[in-house]
């Protein structure tokens, strides 16, 4: 395993070994069970390109009244609680802070890309962001705390946990593209994304 720190980001590359993989994707079919997939509208009413669903007290939410945490699935199902194998990278990786109340769960398809973006809908800013990737690579694109700071782009490969803290934690970043079927983790290719936030 080795560790990269990029714009602020730190990024352990290979942290999550092949049957951790397996078991944390087995956890994430569970929670996709108890409250589906859906495709958030953005504020300008278009569907976004990557499907989410959540797990944990809050889930993340977008339509035309913006972006915000809702405390149920759109069905009005709970969210379910947030594994147990994702938390214990939480706890890993940031000891000693409080545990995530929302676990933001994204996959991408073949086309599924993720423009540059804050993540900034918590309340508490001191708390960090934890980010798991599953299945196939994608290109991950990070800045700075301004939209017009230059860019770095690193490959995140199944495994890799990237944690955004500190000068870091309000920094613009985003994904150009996936590899279709460069991991063989998801049977039918793409790529999963797990976001562990302190939302309030
Ligand atoms: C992704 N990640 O990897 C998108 N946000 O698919 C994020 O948007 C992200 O990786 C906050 C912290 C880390 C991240
Ligand atoms: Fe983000």
């Amino acid at each position: 395993m080795t560790v990269l720190t990029v714009n602020g980001f730190t990024i352990h590359k290979g942290r999550i070994g092949p049957e951790g993989q397996e078991a944390m994707v087995k956890a994430i079919r569970a929670v996709a069970g108890a409250a589906p997939l859906f495709s958030p509208l953005t504020p300008w009413g278009r569907p976004m390109r990557v499907k989410m669903t959540s797990a944990g007290r809050y889930g993340w939410y977008s339509d035309r009244r913006g972006y915000r945490y809702i405390d149920r699935h759109p069905s009005g199902a709970p969210w379910p609680s947030i594994p147990e194998p994702v938390l214990a990278e939480w706890r890993a990786l940031v000891p000693g802070t409080r545990l995530p109340d929302c676990c933001l769960v994204n996959f991408y398809g073949r086309d599924a890309r993720m423009g540059l973006h804050r993540d900034a809908d918590e309340r508490d800013f001191s708390f960090p962001v934890v980010s798991i990737s599953l299945g196939d690579a994608a290109t991950f694109r990070m800045g700075g705390p301004s939209r017009a700071d230059p860019t770095r782009s690193v490959m995140l490969e199944s495994g890799d946990v990237v944690v955004m803290a500190g000068a870091a934690r309000l920094a613009y970043h985003g994904i150009d593209r996936i590899r279709f079927g460069s991991s063989r983790l998801l049977t039918e290719g793409g790529r999963i994304n797990l976001t562990l936030r302190v939302v309030d």
